[in-house]
């Protein structure tokens, strides 16, 4: 049974750029619901059960069909939205220095540059879906995508640094159609401590 998380912080501790009633359906309706269906598709298969969420994602093709779409969309939204809630914090700060800015830096000319780029993915994203920054496995370069609904980036031999959820229910209540106001108030929560601490683990296990 998969179970979802605590949350680290309160409802309202990233107000104002998160309020608090977004944060509270978000995790305890939207998030719920994602370990819940995850959990009613893999009721009949216990050996998948005893699997991480990351060696299911990683290896979708070798799943039975018949539960292969509830794995990427609920066992998605579940491992997307675990990582989306260590990736903001309330003492949200600029990144500091160390291997992933040095990294950012090399690999899109500026902070500013990434920035641009970033935001031009969550905001084009046509529909429901995140933007992300991840690791190519096989390359070990940085690169700014952005995927559909809860389609995971490990699932496409790629590691993710950081990621923001551009669905509607993430932003609709307090920015309603502004989704690009979202994005912009969204740097200053970002948690950059978990961002570097993920791009280590990566460029370390390549
Ligand atoms: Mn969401």
């Amino acid at each position: 049974m998969f179970k979802l998380d605590p949350l680290l912080y309160s409802y309202d501790a990233l107000q104002p750029y998160v309020d608090a009633k977004t944060m509270e359906i978000h995790y305890t309706k939207h998030h719920q619901a994602y370990v819940d269906n995850l959990n009613v598709a893999l009721k009949a298969h216990q050996d998948l059960q005893d699997k991480t969420l990351y060696d299911l994602l990683v290896n979708l093709d070798t799943l039975p069909t018949s539960i292969r779409s509830a794995v990427i969309n609920h066992g998605g939204g579940h491992y997307n939205h675990t990582l989306f809630w260590s990736m903001m914090t309330p003492s949200g700060k600029l990144l500091g220095k160390g291997d992933l800015q040095t990294a950012i830096v090399n690999r899109f000319g500026s902070f500013d540059a990434f920035k641009m780029q970033f935001e031009n993915a969550a905001k084009t994203r046509f529909g429901s879906g995140w933007a992300w920054l991840v690791v190519d496995k096989s390359s070990g370069v940085l690169e700014v995508v952005s995927t559909a609904n809860q389609d995971c980036p490990i699932s496409n031999n790629k590691e993710v640094v950081l990621g923001l959820d551009v669905w509607e229910h993430a932003y609709y209540l307090h920015y309603q159609n502004r989704r690009a106001d979202y994005i912009t108030a969204w740097w200053n929560v970002v948690n950059w401590n978990f961002a570097q601490d993920n791009y280590e683990k990566i460029i370390n296990n390549l």
